[in-house]
């Protein structure tokens, strides 16, 4: 009877990192309309109007909000466009990203 030999399998599992996640956050400033604001929130981060409204007057209230959560490119491209749609306006209206924890 032949003996069959097994070999101790070596085959490593591919190991499946989560890319890092990142926040973009809205800053509150005394200049930037809020219609404004709901608008760039709309457009950029395709918020319905009620959730545009809630994070601008969360904004509003508290000095800052969190948007979304992207990939770090995305929130980086984000934050940055919709940070230039203020400017291009003349408004201080600012958006950061940060790594969430
Ligand atoms: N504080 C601004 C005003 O009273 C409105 C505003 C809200 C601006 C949120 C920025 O992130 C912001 N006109």
């Amino acid at each position: 009877m032949p003996e069959i030999v097994t070999k101790p399998s070596t085959k490593t599992k591919p190991k499946i990192e989560r890319p890092k996640l990142y926040k973009v956050i809205l800053l509150n400033d005394d200049f930037t309309p809020r219609e404004f604001v709901v608008t760039v929130l709309k457009g950029e981060f395709k918020l319905s109007e009620d959730q545009a409204r809630r994070v601008m007057i969360t904004a509003h209230q508290r000095g800052v909000c969190i948007v979304a959560v992207f990939t770090r490119d995305v929130a980086e491209t984000k934050a940055t466009r919709a940070t230039d749609a203020g400017k291009a306006k003349g408004y201080p209206l600012m958006f950061t990203t940060e790594p969430e924890e």
